[in-house]
């Protein structure tokens, strides 16, 4: 009874905090989101919302009372995956961990201070009792001590970490920056993992502005079919034959030339860029596949990269789906590769989704497998994978070190008991094939043996193979 009462306590206590905080439901954020991409517009700024505009408000209102030497401060808390959760379990409990992480933000502001929420996976403070930027930094320490812990809601119990942006702005900057400047520099925090933060410089916004122009370039590169796909086969390493390959997306920007996937990748994924992005390569990839599937009267696979930002931004299951009915490619001709990183992120949201996949009938690759220390476990928990594909960095020292021939090895035998084909990665030397062939690995994939090309420049694979080409 006693924990009854205290549950029904903190429970109020929640909801009056969440109503304080005007705690909007999550249909609004995908509305708003559905109404800004529906508009054609790569950011999802362009709608601004009532709570939108009330929160500038509130900014410009403590701005002109700000005394001067005072600061106007900002901190942005971006819990990350938050879309995650929404989507493995529910909007509702994403937005019942978002209401729980607000209220353990409030905790550890002063009355004054003003919380709001800026997304459905972003909270802001708004301060200006905070003198100097070191407070801000405190309020920013204390944020992440009150979110270390598991956060308790409803019944359930998540651990999360946070990326924080901060700026602040005197009475004779403008007002209108304030907002803008802590998520810049939230945006450049969340490139690292854990909690992270960063505080608004002229850095940031160099960075900020590069990646907005780089943004609107992209936008305008897929437009201009800047954008291509590269094939690199993935070679059997007894047989020396090519019947699957590995889709690698390319932009040759018109004055800068080639632009590294992971730079233009990432600032893809701040908008629905990615998914479009995305889309093409599966669009790609599954054409490609099926033609010379039909040419070369063999089972053709090809494997596509699946960024985890493409996950939240649509259906995903159901793009896959509909990309394999429109381009007639048999779904176990088609793997989607997965980075461990991403897997390891949420590993019961990835057991789900792979199940959903799994159903579709198309094959599912761990891609830089070995990455990380925590390998094996993955693959306890998850039986849907069909391929693990070895980090390069592993088969790096593999003719040299005795050690990494043995993990290299140990790794293959276990997934080989578990039906699981084995790729090995970056192999660039003949001692790397040559170790790798002796251990036998199954698949071999490197510069040694074909880089990355476009499909014109591979499809004479498909007759022979590589030993003959
Ligand atoms: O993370 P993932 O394995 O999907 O990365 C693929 C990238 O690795 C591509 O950009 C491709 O050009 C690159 N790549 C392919 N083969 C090799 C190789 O043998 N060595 C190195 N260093 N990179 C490679
Ligand atoms: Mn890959």
């Amino acid at each position: 009874m006693e924990s009854f009462l205290a549950l029904a306590v903190a429970a109020l206590i929640a909801v009056v905090i969440v109503q304080q905080v005007k705690l909007r439901r999550p249909e609004e954020f995908t509305r708003e989101r559905r109404r800004a991409q529906s508009t054609n517009s790569t950011t999802e700024t362009v709608v601004v919302s009532p709570a939108k505009r009330a929160l500038d408000a509130e900014v410009t209102e403590r701005h002109r009372d700000l005394p001067s030497k005072f600061l106007l401060g900002a901190v942005v808390v971006e819990i990350d995956h938050l879309r995650l959760v929404r989507d493995a379990f529910s909007d509702a409990i994403g937005h019942e961990l978002l209401g729980a992480v607000a209220t353990l933000v409030q905790s550890q502001l002063r009355d004054t201070d003003h919380l709001d929420l800026l997304s459905d996976r972003e909270i802001v403070v708004v301060t200006n009792e905070l003198p100097t930027e070191t407070d801000l930094q405190r309020l920013a320490d204390r944020i992440v001590n009150a979110l270390s812990a598991p956060i308790e809601f409803g019944s359930r119990s998540q651990l999360v970490t946070c990326s924080i942006g901060i700026a602040h702005i005197t009475n004779k900057d403008d007002a209108t920056e304030l907002i803008g400047n802590a998520q810049a520099a939230k945006n450049v925090a969340s490139a690292s993992s854990g909690f992270s933060r960063e505080l608004f410089d002229q850095t940031v916004k160099a960075e900020a502005m590069q990646s907005l122009e780089l943004e609107h370039q992209l936008a305008q590169a897929i437009e201009n079919d800047e954008i291509s796909v590269h094939y690199q086969p993935a070679v059997a390493t007894e047989s020396k034959q090519v019947d699957r390959f590995e889709c690698l997306i390319r932009w040759f920007h018109e004055h800068r030339g080639p632009i590294r996937p992971d730079e233009f990748l990432e600032v893809a994924s701040r908008s629905d860029l990615i998914v479009k992005l995305g889309r093409f390569v599966l669009g790609e990839a599954c054409y490609q596949a099926a033609a010379w599937t039909y040419e070369f009267q063999k089972p053709i696979t090809v494997s596509v990269n699946v960024n985890h930002n493409q996950l939240l931004g649509e259906d995903f299951v159901a793009t896959v789906s509909e990309t394999l009915n429109r381009t007639g490619l048999p779904a176990p001709q088609l793997e989607l590769e997965f980075s461990e990183k991403l897997v390891l992120d949420d590993i019961d949201y990835s057991q789900q989704m792979f199940a959903h996949l799994a159903n579709t009938g198309v094959r599912i690759a761990i891609d830089n497998f070995g990455a990380t220390a925590a390998s094996i476990g993955v693959l306890r928990k998850l039986s849907a994978i069909n391929t693990l594909k070895l980090d390069r960095r592993f088969i790096e020292n593999v003719h040299t070190s005795e050690i990494e021939r043995n993990l290299v090895a140990s790794i293959a035998s276990f997934a080989s008991q578990l039906g699981i084909d084995v790729v090995a990665e970056g192999v660039e030397t003949e001692q790397h094939a040559e170790v790798l062939a002796e251990m036998g690995i199954p698949y071999l994939q490197g510069f040694l043996l074909q880089r990355p090309a476009p499909a014109e420049d591979v499809v004479g694979l498909l007759d022979g193979s590589i030993a003959a080409s």
